[in-house]
């Protein structure tokens, strides 16, 4: 038997209303598997291939690492009572158009420039389709938070069928990544709350991290002298 993302009858039980058969609800479960886990895959291979080339052409690879994963069918059906889709199992063409981060991509770029040198190498290619950009790197949130979001459409082909398949995508460079999973991981073991102390605490790291990313940015093109080569993207 192949490995599965989730099986029906574990979902079933959450979900006592779903008026379906176990073989229906496991054809829900099964799809949204395939075609996100290849959208995320289609998507990577994209920046995979860019960051190739940049190497090729500029002895330089933009993309320090990439993570991804497809969030869990618990958290969509919580995300889904969140965003008030009462039935989700039988919504599922709602679920699809609203909740955009099912599939997610995690693009960790060694400097703030590379995002912006990426995300818009990948949104010029004629099969991507922008849905939503969200730039937390010039409008930062509340929390300090950095990154750039975006959510594009990409083309899965499958045996009969082309689904055009939503994924996240979030930008950031390494200095904004290593704020983003200590934060996150200080508020989780905190349960989801901190004092307004740390919370100012890590605003201010935030901004001093934001600080470096510019220095050695600054570094790196007097080392490399290398001021407008990138400038063409
Ligand atoms: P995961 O597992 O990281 O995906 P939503 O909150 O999802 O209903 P929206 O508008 O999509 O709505 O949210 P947003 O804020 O644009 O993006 C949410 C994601 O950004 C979060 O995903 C985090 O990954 C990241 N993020 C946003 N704000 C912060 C922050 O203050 N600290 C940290 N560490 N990460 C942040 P999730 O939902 O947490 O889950």
């Amino acid at each position: 038997m192949p490995f599965r993302y989730y099986h029906a009858d574990r979902i079933r039980e959450k979900m006592p209303e779903y008026k379906g058969t176990d073989e229906e609800l496991q054809e829900i479960i099964d799809d949204i598997s395939l075609q996100y886990n290849s959208a995320i895959r289609e998507v990577e291979t994209k920046l995979q291939i860019l960051s190739d080339d940049f190497d090729k052409k500029h002895s330089y690879m933009p993309i320090h690492h990439i993570q991804s994963r497809l969030k869990s069918f618990d958290s969509i059906l919580e995300k889904a009572s969140r965003y008030g889709i009462v039935d989700p199992l039988n919504n599922i063409d709602r679920i699809r158009r609203e909740i955009l981060d099912i599939g997610g991509i995690r693009v960790i770029c060694n400097y703030e420039e590379d995002l912006h040198t990426m995300s818009g190498l990948l949104l010029a290619q004629e099969d991507i389709e922008l849905i939503r950009m969200k730039d937390y790197c010039n409008s930062p949130k509340e929390s300090g938070y950095r990154s750039l979001h975006m959510v594009v459409a990409v083309p899965v082909y499958l045996v009969n069928r082309k689904k055009i398949v939503p994924v996240e995508l979030q930008f950031r460079s390494i200095a904004m990544d290593a704020w983003a999973s200590l934060e996150h991981e200080l508020r989780y073991k905190n349960k989801g709350t901190l004092s307004d102390d740390i919370v100012d605490a890590l605003k201010e790291c935030a901004q001093t991290l934001h600080e470096v990313d510019e220095r050695m940015s600054r570094i790196r093109h007097h080392v490399l002298n290398d001021e407008n080569e990138y400038s063409q993207y």
